[in-house]
């Protein structure tokens, strides 16, 4: 009899720590002011990724192509009014884009199908501003078409950049009729060309105080979106994926995916636990403040949604390609600090690659992306804490750590409230300098304070510690040599997850 209670002890020791994945958690959270603390966090710390969402961060390093008239007028900014014939390139060829950045280790593209001076690399119906009237395939080309063949072929996701301010359609500023124009163009996008995974909106509009004011009909870009590509998902200006809020690469130390927003009385009133009704009154709004979703925040709000960031920056200073740049391209030391902090934030990388005017990716772009991907293949290829034991919170009892982490399973804390902690034991004494961390984000963001230390033989030695792990953090460390290592989950919502840990050298 005692041993049976003995092996339902045990058995319950090795079962608590350990789940399997369960869609408990909600899309979004209203805040009743009646709310009381513990339950604001309750509701954030249950605040899960819709499976477009999740799908897309999974994707962790993506490509952004900025090609168009601005690579033939060597600006960043077009005015409008620029000749659809000075339009191009001699030798373009979009295997060869796709090719590179499949070999650089990115799951999806972006194209800027049009930029803010109007000009479509797709044969619009809609206007004459486009390819059709360049002297690029005597006005037969589709650039569109042949990277989206491209992507296929390699096996590369497609996104598309429309821009929303366009300086060169004559109805821009008569809202009604240039929203009608951009429902034009997004259907042709979203029905021409089989699946589009990202539909990529940008804020900018530099019409200034007297310039034209154009009143953009978010929620039926939404409604059409939604209707021609369920799968996709939408960045910046809409409820799906925001803008990490700086175009340096670097996303913030404490980067939560759980975002509260503020809502009037009439927004109040439309909003229903279902998350489409999220895009029934979205207004793109400011996501660039240091702090978006700490306690106090979220506190203060209405509403609680899934709303991780995508961390953009370009490989060369501009966004398109310039030939005075060429020696200005990113090291492989400046893009891997950028990866760390990036994918290593809980955020997208999006790292734009702009061809050049022939319609080719340059060498020295293709260099530092090859580069880039020599290291993080040869870093993270082995996990020098994979033969390890886990112990949970001083229990004698020690789980090994792939069963730990099997495909869809995580760690689960029991309790929030007590002291949480993960002591890996190593077989061997090893050397390594990154560490990766990752939540189980499909049952939330919860983790708000960590810390990491090394057995020295004598005593625990912190060697690094942190806010925010999300779906992923990677942190570049002081090289540490230990056969123990232990995470503590110092703060939390409610009890922390973790679906992964992993030790490694950072190998050049
Ligand atoms: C900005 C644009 O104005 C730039 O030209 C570029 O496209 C960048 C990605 O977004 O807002």
């Amino acid at each position: 009899m005692k041993k049976f209670f003995l092996f339902l002890i045990l058995f319950a020791v090795s079962t608590i720590a350990q789940k399997k994945i369960d869609n408990k958690g909600t899309y979004l959270a209203i805040i009743n002011k009646s709310d009381t603390e513990e339950e604001v966090i309750r509701k954030a710390a249950n605040i899960i990724p819709t499976p477009q969402q999740y799908e897309w961060q999974k994707l962790e390093f993506i490509a952004f192509l900025h090609f168009g008239m601005n690579t033939f007028t060597d600006r960043e900014w077009g005015e409008g009014t620029e000749d659809p014939k000075l339009f191009n390139p001699t030798n373009l060829n979009a295997e060869q884009w796709a090719k590179n950045l499949k070999d650089a280790g990115m799951k999806l593209a972006i194209l800027t199908a049009k930029h803010h001076d109007g000009f479509c690399l797709w044969p619009s119906k809609f206007t004459e501003h486009s390819v059709k009237n360049s002297p690029w395939e005597n006005g037969k080309g589709d650039v569109v078409r042949e990277f989206i063949n491209a992507c296929r072929k390699y096996g590369l996701k497609v996104g598309l950049y429309l821009s929303p301010w366009d300086r060169n359609n004559p109805d821009y500023g008569d809202s009604p009729k240039y929203n009608q124009y951009f429902l034009n163009q997004l259907t042709e996008l979203l029905t021409n060309y089989g699946e589009i995974t990202e539909v990529w909106f940008d804020g900018a509009c530099g019409e200034g105080p007297n310039g034209k004011k154009q009143v953009y009909d978010w929620q039926a870009y939404y409604r059409l979106i939604r209707k021609l590509q369920p799968g996709a998902v939408i960045f910046g200006m809409s409820p799906d994926i925001r803008w990490v809020g700086t175009e340096t690469g670097y996303g913030r130390d404490t980067e939560w995916s759980v975002i509260p927003i503020k809502l009037d009385s009439e927004e109040k009133q439309k909003i229903t636990n279902d998350r489409n009704s999220l895009d029934e009154i979205y207004k793109p709004g400011d996501m660039t403040d240091y702090d978006l979703g700490s306690r106090e925040k979220i506190k203060q709000s209405d509403l609680l949604f899934w709303y991780p960031a995508e961390t953009d920056v370009s490989i060369r200073p501009g966004w398109f390609y310039h030939p005075s740049q060429d020696s200005l391209v990113k090291s492989v030391d400046k893009l891997v600090d950028i990866y760390f902090n990036s994918v290593g934030k809980n955020g997208v990388f999006l790292l734009n690659i702009p061809p050049d005017k022939s319609g080719l990716i340059h060498d020295n772009d293709i260099e530092s992306l090859q580069g880039l991907k020599r290291v993080i293949d040869k870093t993270f290829k082995k996990d020098l804490s994979h033969s390890s034991k886990v112990k949970v919170n001083d229990n004698q009892k020690t789980v090994s750590k792939k069963t730990l982490f099997e495909k869809d399973k995580y760690w689960i804390a029991d309790d929030s409230k007590n002291f949480n902690s993960l002591e890996f034991i190593l077989p061997e004494t090893v050397s390594f300098d990154v560490v990766k961390l990752q939540e189980e984000i499909r049952v939330g963001q919860r983790i708000e304070k960590f810390h990491l230390e090394y057995w020295n033989g004598y005593e625990w030695k912190k060697f690094t510690e942190g806010t925010t792990v999300g779906y992923k953090r990677l942190l570049k460390v002081d090289p540490v040599k230990t056969d123990r290592i232990r995470l503590t989950i110092d703060e939390s919502r409610l009890s922390p997850t973790l679906s992964n840990f992993g030790i490694y050298k950072l190998s050049k």
